[in-house]
């Protein structure tokens, strides 16, 4: 297969986590509301989602239930958002299987059976593990995960170019870092210090931590992970060379250089650090990326770094703070 076909019916799947949410909602301005139709396993989608297109309850590791909403809707692309993240794969390891693996099986049996046009199955940084070079880490390299989640990612990058190349489906992949946003908090992740940090520096002016101050990760604003995912999805097939398995990146930073980003706009601002079990995965992962695989074949280019992310984050939390909706910590925290 060569050529590029257009995406007209796009499902999501965990459009209700922290990238889902956000991409669902950029999908339906760029491709039209009713095109996009939003799924969850469980938790409730904001009012926003739920109004502004179609959604339903699925369970990507039932596939029978994708089945049902792919025919309603006719569907010929999707963009595979459903994951259990690093340090939830660690205290469940056998869901993180069922969920990355199990679910990424079906979604590909399905769109592989209804001859879809594109699948998007986000990696992650996750893939590479302490024996590879952890500076300017290249596309190719070695891939040896510590954490179920890595392993997961690392099946799913070869999985997704296997059935590109065995059955011609056009499946797409890009190596996320961490990713900050202030829109859905993100749920058992490793990087999610770098969110929450934000949150309590607004509402408490001080932060404990769980990971070593000179801890440095590959990290990208919201804005950034939402343009790098659609511009992978609708980069011309015949100029890319890699399919499921892209590094993209936007910058590094350590915890302790973001919380004196932070300082320069909250000059009080505290943070202790009590590293906890996610340090050990933090350790395993690269602290900068190669990126310009991605950068040569479709034109990727951040366009958030460090103090211009910073800047947005405590703009827009600051002021749901006034209008005293910051909704932080979530409930039962
Ligand atoms: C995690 N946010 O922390 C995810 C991501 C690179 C990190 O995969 O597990």
């Amino acid at each position: 297969m060569s050529q590029t076909r257009p995406m007209k019916k796009i499902l999501v799947t965990g459009a209700v986590g922290q990238i889902g949410s956000e991409l669902t909602l950029a999908l339906r301005q760029r491709y039209g509301a009713e095109n996009v139709i939003a799924t969850g396993r469980k938790t409730q989608p904001s009012r926003e989602l739920l109004e502004s297109g179609p959604f339903y309850f699925i369970d990507v590791a039932k596939r029978e239930t994708i089945e049902e909403v792919v025919r309603k809707h006719n569907i010929d692309t999707i963009f595979h958002l459903a994951a259990i993240l690093s340090a939830a794969g660690e205290k469940n390891p056998q869901l993180a299987w069922d969920v990355n693996i199990n679910g990424l099986y079906n979604v590909l049996e399905v769109a592989r059976e209804h001859n879809m046009a594109r699948v998007i199955v986000p990696s992650s940084i996750a893939v590479f593990g302490p024996e590879t070079p952890r500076k300017n880490t290249p596309n190719e390299t070695i891939l040896k995960p510590r954490t179920m989640y890595g392993i997961t990612k690392v099946a799913g990058e070869l999985l997704g170019d296997y059935y590109f190349r065995r059955f011609g489906l056009d499946v797409r992949g890009l190596r996320y870092p961490g990713i900050i946003s202030n829109v859905t908090l993100p749920g058992g992740g490793t990087t999610d210090y770098a969110v929450e940090i934000f949150y309590a520096a607004i509402k408490f002016k001080r932060y404990k931590c769980f990971l070593r101050e000179d801890t440095r990760l590959p990290m990208m604003y919201m804005p950034d992970c939402i343009k790098s995912t659609i511009m992978l999805a609708e980069a011309p097939l015949e100029r890319l060379k890699h399919h499921c398995d892209f590094n993209v990146t936007a910058m590094s930073f350590s915890a302790g250089e973001l919380a004196a980003e932070i300082r320069k706009h909250i000059p009080d601002f505290e943070v202790t650090y009590e590293p906890d079990f996610r340090q050990q995965i933090a350790d395993s992962w690269p602290e900068s990326i190669d990126d310009s695989a991605a950068r040569e074949e479709w034109g990727w280019k951040p366009d958030y770094d460090l103090p211009a992310m910073v800047r947005d984050m405590l703009e827009v939390l600051g002021r749901r703070h006034k209008e005293g909706k910051l909704g932080w910590p979530p409930e039962g925290a």
